[in-house]
């Protein structure tokens, strides 16, 4: 498997990429072209220089995260057509660079949510923090949303585009008549409209699962969990509708069971992309998001580990979510340190594994 790291480009992330490079193991960055509102073609010439940016520092540049879906294409507007022209546009785009897995999602209006963005921790660390008694006491979704980007100072959130949070009362009205079917019809039609050029241009689409994995704000979400994903995986068949496995966003429900739903798709090779993080959760529907040891959190990394080479996994795989340590100034959940000790943690647990295996 290859070692990744998300990177947000030299305009939107302080971690250069000359500091990305010295992480031991790393092969590669994970990034995009986040000022591009969603629905837009990814111009090949800014591509190809970001590409040369990220292979001259020495890295490799074959998963993007993420080219983000139009919500008229959630929504399954009759404008739908035309973003999913530009999005096939956009994997030929990214095909000419050498790409091979595109992480998505396809969570109505919110992308991933937290409750907060700086909780302390015992050790005087910062994290991220998610209470569902929070979020069912808020009756206006876009005060939270300026409450939320309030906190993330100069940093924009990934997922939570200033273009989409401008438009929240339009967008809630409009889901207001989408159900959980019609939505699953949506990632169908958009599926079945997309793979063809995926198979042409050998990129995987890696669908990331809803986090946290359950409806929230009266939004229907349909990818949190292993029954969900196996319906995903067979509404349009093909070996290039796969899966983005985060382990956080899966495993903050507790009735996924991690290292059995790696077993489940890695067997039949709809892993892609791997996001290996682990979180404590405090009580249902309450975690923080921890280190990346075991014992720190409430996920065995180690079986998580062990399940992917188990089933043969030679896909992409990133840490996740860090804490804030060592008085890092960054974007919550992706600062330099704490995401490198958790590379180097996973690097340690994969040689363990590998050399039992001998
Ligand atoms: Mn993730």
């Amino acid at each position: 498997m290859k070692m990744t790291f998300r990177w947000y480009g030299s305009s939107m992330d302080p971690i250069p990429l000359k500091y990305i490079r010295q992480i031991p193991g790393i092969t590669g960055v994970v990034t995009s072209l986040m000022d591009l509102p969603a629905g837009e073609v990814w111009p090949l010439e800014r591509l190809m220089k970001l590409k040369q940016e990220v292979n001259k520092a020495g890295l490799e540049l074959e998963v993007i995260e993420s080219v983000n879906v139009h919500e008229d294409i959630k929504l399954g507007l009759a404008s739908r057509e035309q973003y999913i022209e530009n999005y096939k546009e956009t994997i030929r785009n990214l095909k000419e660079i050498g790409v091979k897995v595109i992480c998505y999602n396809f969570m109505p209006v919110f992308d991933w949510t937290r409750t907060s963005l700086d909780r302390v921790l015992s050790d005087g660390s910062n994290t991220m923090s998610y209470d569902q008694d929070i979020i069912n006491k808020i009756t206006d979704p876009q005060k939270f949303a300026d409450e939320i980007q309030n906190q993330t100072g100069e940093f924009e959130m990934a997922g939570w585009e200033p273009e989409r949070m401008a438009e929240l009362k339009r967008l809630f009205q409009a889901y207001e008549t989408v159900s959980h079917e019609q939505l699953k019809e949506n990632l169908k039609y958009f599926l079945e409209a997309i793979l063809p050029v995926c198979e042409e241009c050998d990129i995987k689409m890696a669908m990331h699962p809803d986090d946290p994995p359950w409806d929230i704000f009266g939004l229907p979400r349909i990818a949190n969990s292993l029954e969900s994903f196996e319906e995903i995986i067979s509404m349009a068949d093909s070996p290039y509708n796969c899966i983005t496995l985060c382990t956080g966003s899966l495993g903050s429900n507790p009735d996924n069971h991690l290292p059995e739903i790696i077993r489940h798709f890695g067997r039949k090779k709809r892993i892609a992309f791997v996001h290996a993080r682990n979180l404590k959760i405090e009580k249902p529907g309450k975690f923080y998001e921890s280190s990346h040891l075991s014992r720190d959190g409430s996920f065995d990394m180690y079986e998580i580990m062990k399940a992917l080479n188990e089933t043969g996994f030679d896909g992409y795989i990133r840490p996740d979510h860090g804490r804030m340590i060592w008085d890092e100034h960054g974007r919550a959940g992706y600062g330099l340190f704490d995401r490198a000790l958790g590379i180097a943690y996973l690097n340690g647990i994969q040689e363990s594994i590998e050399k039992q295996k001998k």
